[in-house]
């Protein structure tokens, strides 16, 4: 039986990969880090909380990280857990740096140390493009993060990068564009606006509050992407992937496709909010998926419109089932 270890097990990716490596027949095991409260309600949400053994660790603590590893014996080590939200990371660089980027050293060597045969997948993200001037972004593409996320993300990638040409170490980045579900985190915008448009829609919110509405992003499902991580591991040769569905769509235009849905405008609700502005934006972002597609064989099954109808609806049933 394979066995896997994944990092930010409960986070939206994690419990989504964690879900289709049981349906493949693995053994899952999952990093979680101490919290006051717990955090395993989207394991919950997918029916797997008791199908996955937990090993407390945290990826700021190498020692834990090795002990993880010499518990699980994994054959792949997934490393999804970071500090992911884009906003805090201008509040918290420091902290963001540790996780994100200084994160995946220690993973690194703790594979290292280990057992460097190990197959190793590093969340890498489209947001270490940053200021784009490509109008469509590929593995090739320079980086130019705008965020202190953004920077930990280049770090990581590259010291996996490193490490693989380093110590040959069979080490893959997914250079993931923005993917939603309807485990999403609520700061994220699509899933701010799809709980928005359900609460506005059932009466019990006014208006919704935005920042720069003009931002593009090229949005798919986390349920397609996180297949895409584990067919990296399974080819003959580690190398680095682009996953995107190669589509973008600005946040107005999201937000119109999500308040249509439940016959509103969003016109009528959406009240732009210059503190919610960042200080270095994003503007645009668009992946080309090509390489994706002829070495893995993997496409995005599901487009933006169908990605929202279905976060609305889930949300609508989430509203309701408070009531
Ligand atoms: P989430 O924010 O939903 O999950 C992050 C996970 O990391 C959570 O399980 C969290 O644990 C864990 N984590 C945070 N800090 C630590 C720590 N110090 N030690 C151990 N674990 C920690 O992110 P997503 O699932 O959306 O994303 C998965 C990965 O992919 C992240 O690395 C993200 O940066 C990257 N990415 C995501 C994209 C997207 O659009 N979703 C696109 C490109 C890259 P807890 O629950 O306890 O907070
Ligand atoms: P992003 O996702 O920063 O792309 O990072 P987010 O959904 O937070 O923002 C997307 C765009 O929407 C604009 N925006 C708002 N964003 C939020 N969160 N809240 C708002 O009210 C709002 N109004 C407008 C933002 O300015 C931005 O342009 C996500 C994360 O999952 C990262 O971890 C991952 O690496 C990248 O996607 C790829």
């Amino acid at each position: 039986m394979k066995s896997a270890l994944i990092t930010g097990v409960t986070g939206q990716d994690g419990a989504y990969l964690a879900k289709m490596l049981l349906a493949k027949g693995y053994k899952v095991y999952g990093l979680i880090a101490r919290r006051a409260t717990p955090t395993t309600w989207r394991l919950e949400y997918l029916g797997i909380e008791n199908e996955i053994e937990l090993i407390c660790g945290d990826l700021t603590d190498l020692p834990s990280l090795i002990n993880a590893i010499e518990r699980s014996k994994p054959s792949e080590l997934y490393n999804l857990g970071a500090q992911s939200f884009v906003g805090t990371s201008w509040q918290q660089p420091l902290s963001t740096t540790q996780v994100t980027g200084v994160g995946v050293l220690n993973v690194l060597e703790a594979i290292r140390k280990t057992d460097p045969s190990i197959r190793f997948y590093q969340a890498s993200s489209s947001e270490m493009f940053g200021m784009v001037h490509d109008p469509i972004q590929s593995e090739t593409t320079p980086f130019y993060p705008r965020s202190p996320y953004g920077v930990a993300k280049v770090m990581g990638h590259w010291m996996t990068v490193n490490y693989r040409e380093s110590f040959r170490l069979f080490a893959c980045c997914g250079i993931l564009f923005n993917h939603e579900s309807p485990i999403r985190g609520i700061e994220f915008v699509t899933r701010k606006v799809s709980d928005a448009v359900a609460r506005i829609k059932l009466g019990k919110l006014k208006e919704l509050q935005l920042g720069n509405i003009d931002a593009k992003r090229d949005w798919g499902f986390a349920g397609d992407y996180v297949e895409a991580m584990w067919l990296m591991l399974q080819q003959d040769q580690p190398q680095d992937y682009v996953v995107a569905t190669g589509r973008t769509t600005s946040v107005r235009e999201m937000c119109k496709t999500a308040f249509e849905y439940v016959g509103l405008d969003y016109e009528d609700y959406v009240v732009i909010d210059p503190g919610l502005y960042r200080p270095a934006e994003v503007e645009m972002l668009l992946g080309n998926p090509a390489k994706a597609k002829k070495i893995l064989g993997w496409e995005a099954k599901t487009d933006v419109d169908a990605l929202i109808r279905m976060m609305v609806d889930a949300d609508i049933a989430r509203v309701k089932a408070e009531q």
